[in-house]
């Protein structure tokens, strides 16, 4: 069984949103065109309480970009996004929702954060992993935003968990707080076990 995981395809990261991605938008069609080649599809959810850890705003003092220090490692700061029951938080108006199986929320604890769609920084999982388990999936394909955070996580994860992973580059866009922060993180991915394809090759 082969799924497909949307990674956090939702408002706030898009143009206009309070956390946007450079060309978040454009890989919303390939999401879109790629579903139907699927068993089975998943959607995570950057899903935040209004008083989230990973928020500039919570922490008095500190701006969005700041590093601070928590017991479980360093947490980058952002602007507030993806707050629980927005419209930010909501998918993609222009993604194609009826063919997703499951929604996969994560970072909705107020003390933890979770690029990944599997774990949180605690190691706690979102119940992800053992719902494509059940379902008996084995292969998974990863694209979304944003490539250096998110979509990292998750694809480093499902190769972890055992999963064979592929991600597809062309249909993910990164933050690039440093410009080269998405070429790093494919690098990353590679080292880590998943296999590197392009949209076209799936
Ligand atoms: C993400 C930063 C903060 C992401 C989520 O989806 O990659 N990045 N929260
Ligand atoms: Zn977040």
């Amino acid at each position: 069984m082969r799924a497909l995981i949307l990674v956090d395809l939702q408002n706030d990261f898009l143009p206009g949103g309070a956390l946007a991605v450079p060309g978040g938008d454009e890989v919303i069609p390939l999401a879109n065109a790629l579903q139907p080649r699927f068993d089975l599809v998943a959607a995570t959810k950057d899903w935040h309480p209004p008083d989230h850890v990973s928020f500039a705003a919570t922490h008095p003092n500190h701006k969005p970009g700041d590093v601070v220090m928590l017991r479980e490692g360093p947490q980058v700061l952002w602007p507030v996004h993806c707050v629980q029951e927005s419209y930010g938080a909501r998918l993609a108006p222009s993604l194609d929702r009826q063919r997703i199986d499951r929604e996969a929320p994560k970072g909705s604890d107020s003390r933890f954060d979770s690029y990944s769609g599997f774990f949180d920084v605690a190691q706690r999982s979102t119940g992800l992993a053992e719902y494509l388990q059940r379902q008996g999936v084995d292969e998974v394909y990863v694209l979304g935003l944003a490539t250096d955070y998110c979509v990292k996580a998750t694809a480093i994860d499902a190769a972890a968990l055992g999963f064979k992973t592929w991600l597809i580059e062309d249909a993910c866009r990164g933050v690039n707080l440093r410009p080269d922060d998405s070429q790093r993180a494919v690098e990353a991915m590679r080292a880590a076990g998943v296999n590197v394809i392009q949209s076209q090759d799936v």
